[in-house]
């Protein structure tokens, strides 16, 4: 499991000097050290990325220098991301109306990356807080990116005040929207609510969970293929959160729980008519009819993921010697299946 085979996915930040890039990453990551400005003094003088977390990333950021500014060519940052899966965060502050130089450099980006999906943040809520106002001026730069991006996109509006922080209904939707355009980076920073004890277990196992299903999601492998091999990045998963559960996972216990999961064994192994392909298949439309690499990398990434979540419900149930139910599995495979949902795309004619 070489670095080079994981897709680590890379969020693209643009826009203009003081918009609150830097700031934006931080709140995300809690990462103190990214320097944020001071008024609109450009700050970031460099491209820098910034994964997350450090020692096993699930997300990198690129924080870019301010377009505009002499010999940066954000073609270069675009061509060092190719074969991740890669979203762009528009970063407009709402009291900045001049936003002639993002709009041009996104219309750029996207003639020549038509599918990189783009989520719209709408920074300093708290400069301008008059509601009214606020509207304008959120509608007023909408319309230009839009009409530039030649589609809608996905808007959050929010505060990022030097020495606060975002609301908490801020943060969720901003989250969420993340999730909603690359859902390998969302969930990586999306904190999970927890409301029982299982949901609290969980919380201590999520980034491993995303960890592998990053590995499964940058490989070209049929979605869960490997739960029945013991080489099968989704038998590793399964053997690693045993191990936190302190429940020894074998071959034949992960067979138990595919079973009690509806997902049945073809032939050579492969499973086949699986709850995982049939419900991915359905929530994921893209897939088998635009499916390029990204977009099955997308499927076995949501696949790999539910299914992460899922055996923690089962290995926990296990450990506090209760009998996991089928229902209560397959409810939480399909939510968890779900919640990874990538962006949904109408089929190409
Ligand atoms: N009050 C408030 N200040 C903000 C907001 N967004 C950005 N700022 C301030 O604007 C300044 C610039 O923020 P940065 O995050 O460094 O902006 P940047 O986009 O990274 O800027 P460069 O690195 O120069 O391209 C900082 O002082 C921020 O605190 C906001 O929503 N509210
Ligand atoms: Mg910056």
């Amino acid at each position: 499991m070489q670095e080079v085979d994981r897709d680590i996915p890379v969020v693209w930040m643009l826009g203009r000097t003081g918009a609150g890039k830097s700031s934006l990453i931080r709140v995300l990551t809690g990462l103190s050290e990214i320097v944020v400005g001071n008024g609109y003094a450009s700050c970031t003088r460099t491209s820098r990325k910034f994964d997350f977390p450090q020692d096993q990333p699930l997300v990198r950021f690129l924080d870019t220098r301010g377009l505009g500014e002499a010999g940066y060519d954000p073609e270069e940052d675009l061509v060092a991301s190719e074969g991740h899966s890669r979203a762009i965060i528009v970063v407009a502050r709402l009291d900045d109306p001049v936003q002639g130089e993002i709009v041009d450099a996104l219309q750029d980006v996207l003639s020549r990356h038509p599918k990189m999906e783009v989520l719209l943040v709408h920074t300093g809520a708290d400069l301008v807080p008059d509601p009214a106002a606020r509207d304008r001026a959120r509608s007023a730069t909408a319309a230009r990116y839009m009409k530039a991006a030649g589609r809608a996109l996905p808007e959050v509006v929010i505060s990022l005040p030097r020495d606060g922080a975002p609301t908490a209904e801020q943060m969720e939707a901003l989250t969420d929207a993340l999730v909603e355009v690359l859902p390998n980076a969302g969930l990586a920073l999306r904190e999970e609510a927890a409301s029982d004890a299982e949901a609290r277990a969980f919380r201590d196992v999520r980034r491993t969970v995303l960890f592998y299903a990053g590995i499964a999601g940058g490989s070209d492998a049929v979605p869960i293929v490997g739960l029945f091999s013991s080489t099968g990045v989704q038998f590793t998963m399964l053997k690693k959160l045993g191990e936190h559960y302190g429940v020894p996972v074998t071959l034949t216990l992960a067979r138990n729980f595919a079973s009690l999961l509806g997902i049945g064994i073809g032939i050579g192994g492969r499973f086949l008519g699986s709850v995982a392909v049939r419900q991915g298949a359905k929530l994921l439309p893209v897939y088998g009819q635009t499916a390029g690499a990204v977009a099955a990398g997308a499927l076995t990434f949501g696949a790999t993921y539910a299914l992460g979540r899922t055996a923690a419900r089962y290995l926990h149930a296990l450990s506090v010697g209760e009998e996991p139910s089928k229902e209560d599995l397959q409810k939480t495979f399909r939510e968890a299946l779900k919640g990874a949902r990538g962006p949904e795309r109408s089929p190409s004619p």
